[in-house]
């Protein structure tokens, strides 16, 4: 008789809690790994679930970056609405609540260590101990590992409309983290088109949620130069869209100071002598300038480069350089040097001219240029980042501290650093997000349902050091996605970078393997990705929806 009571009982509770219906994930439920993204190095959770909606933050300095990411990530911890476009939801809806976390204390090594460069400590240990629980312990290094680990506990922390309250799953839990890489970033193209200092805030926001710590703001290009310089106003006079379109020495320092906070680096990148028309404010320091067509003149409209048989080019070139030098501290400075094309100084009477006087070839013309506004940004006390021609294409020997951005694919992170030269890896093959969502020329991972239509998977499990020696792999710093800005503007931006640039975050702070080696499953990582763009899209993020809501109920 108990016997009957007992089945009819547990198949009741079986039918009320396991059917697949709207407010549950499948009875399947086939995610092995928590929804962290990245996901931390080493992690381990047990079973219970902790209430910790009234939870308390302790740490030392109530002022300065950790005081001001704990204001920050109090909203993130307990946001104020439930995920509002989420039909799903995904907290487990039978958890029993076994005790209740009141404290997370904050410790920080070194808290007075607020450099960030490619050896800033990014590293945190997070205990959120078993129940019945009083305090949980995120312990780092410096300010910016602690930004880490309190964006790991906000994407542990799941709101349970069952409850109304804030529940952590999984307690106990020991995670300690770390990234693989330490340059992980994305080049932001505002040249192309011009972008609102909030929309670029926002971006900063959404690369320090997805661990990201380098912001390449490729600032100029051919077709507009919005930086106000100081020394030649003219430049951003003629060459900005509009004089409302354009970055003040102010704007900058807002937009450092900002990712500081983030724990995120803002490199600039001052492109030249290539892909420069729109330095045409000072007219004579230019060649080329609006050939028509441009076709062997540029590799994209308009045609012009800097002259670069003038002075008065180096010295504007050079004045720039000593601005951006202050206004951007980081220690690293991209001197581009991309696409350049010869012929357009080829067909240049001045540049000819000049060659015949100085028994000079052209190659030893542009190979002095060069080098020459390398050394100055050397004088400032920066490292100088190029990218991948100056070494493969047009052979030029620069000091072994460069780095070398390479775009072209993996036989230029081989050629690159056969040569000696640290990397960072940008293969248009799998990181340009202006390429949109386009169906991929080959689709190495057809594991996935959807891999024809949105191929964040080809970059998900893509090994950066493939067929590399062990000394080369060790010159690899990193690597950064690209938001090239000919096709996207303020108004869709979001949605081509997000979730795409996600999984390459995810690459380069947790790497591309299991612990045994093995490339990370596409299959497993979209049901940890899908919970992580709805994340995003509560967050205000414009991110792209990963698959039908359907699929992701049904998993293959
Ligand atoms: N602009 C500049 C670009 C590109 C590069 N430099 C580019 C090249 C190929 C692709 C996408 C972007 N738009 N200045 C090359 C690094 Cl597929």
């Amino acid at each position: 008789m108990w016997l009957l009571v007992w089945v009819l009982a547990a198949s009741i509770s079986v039918l009320a809690f396991e059917q697949p219906g709207i407010n549950s994930l499948p009875a399947n439920n086939p995610v092995k790994q928590p929804w962290i993204w990245p996901l931390p190095r080493k992690w381990q959770r047990g079973e219970n679930t902790l209430d910790c909606s009234h939870m308390q933050i302790q740490y030392d300095h109530q002022h300065g970056i950790l005081h001001r990411a704990v204001q920050r990530y109090k909203d993130l911890f307990f946001p104020q609405d439930d995920y509002p476009m989420v039909p799903y939801n995904w907290t487990t809806t039978d958890a029993h609540l076994s005790g209740t976390l009141k404290t997370l204390v904050i410790q920080v090594e070194q808290p007075d260590h607020d450099n960030l460069d490619l050896d800033t400590d990014e590293s945190y240990v997070l205990d959120i101990p078993d129940a019945p629980a009083a305090r949980a312990v995120l312990a780092a290094k410096t300010v910016f590992g602690a930004v880490r680990g309190l964006e790991t506990l906000s994407q542990i922390i799941q709101w349970s409309p069952q409850h109304q309250r804030h529940l952590i799953p999984n307690a106990p839990w020991h995670i300690q983290d770390y990234p693989k890489y330490p340059h992980r970033g994305v080049l932001f193209d505002t040249a192309r088109h011009y972008y609102p200092l909030q929309a670029i805030k926002k971006f900063i926001d959404t690369m320090s949620w997805n661990k990201m710590n380098v912001f390449h703001w490729h600032m100029v290009d051919s077709t507009s130069f919005p930086y106000v310089s100081k020394a030649y106003p003219e430049l951003a006079q003629k060459g900005a869209y509009s004089p409302r379109h354009v970055y003040t020495a102010k704007d900058i320092q807002e937009v450092v100071s900002y990712a500081k906070d983030r724990g995120v680096r803002v490199v600039p990148e001052l492109e030249q002598p290539g892909h420069s028309t729109a330095w045409l404010g000072v007219p004579e320091i230019m060649s080329c300038v609006d050939v028509v067509p441009y076709t062997g003149f540029t590799v994209q409209p308009p045609s012009g480069q800097l002259n670069i048989a003038s002075n008065k080019t180096k010295h504007v070139v050079k004045a720039i350089v000593d601005e951006w030098a202050e206004l951007f501290p980081d220690s690293f400075f991209h001197a581009s040097g991309d696409e350049v094309v010869m012929n357009c100084w080829a067909n240049d009477s001045s540049i000819q001219t000049y060659l015949q006087d100085h028994h000079m070839t052209l190659q030893e013309l542009f190979s002095d240029f060069v080098l020459e506004i390398q050394d100055h940004i050397r004088q400032k006390n920066k490292t100088v980042i190029v990218w991948q021609e100056s070494v493969l294409e047009y052979n030029l020997t620069m000091p072994k501290d460069t780095i070398i951005q390479v775009w072209i694919g993996a036989e230029g992170v081989k050629a690159a650093t056969e040569k000696g030269y640290r990397t960072i890896v940008s293969s248009q093959d799998f990181v340009y997000l202006n390429l949109g969502f386009g169906k991929p020329r080959s689709n190495p991972y057809p594991d996935v349902a959807g891999a024809g239509f949105n191929h964040w998977n080809r970059v998900y499990s893509y090994d950066l050091r493939a067929n590399l020696t062990q000394a080369q792999q060790d010159l690899i710093v990193g690597g950064e996605s690209a938001l090239w800005g000919e096709l996207m503007d303020p108004m869709t931006f979001e949605s081509l970078a997000w979730p795409r640039a996600s999984a390459y975050a995810h690459n380069l702070w947790s790497g591309y393997e299991d612990s045994d080696g093995q490339p990370l499953s596409s299959a497993d990582a979209i049901l940890r990705l899908i919970p992580w763009r709805e994340r995003m899209v509560q967050r205000g993020v414009m991110a792209s929806p990963l698959n039908q809501i359907w699929c992701t109920r049904n998993p293959l």
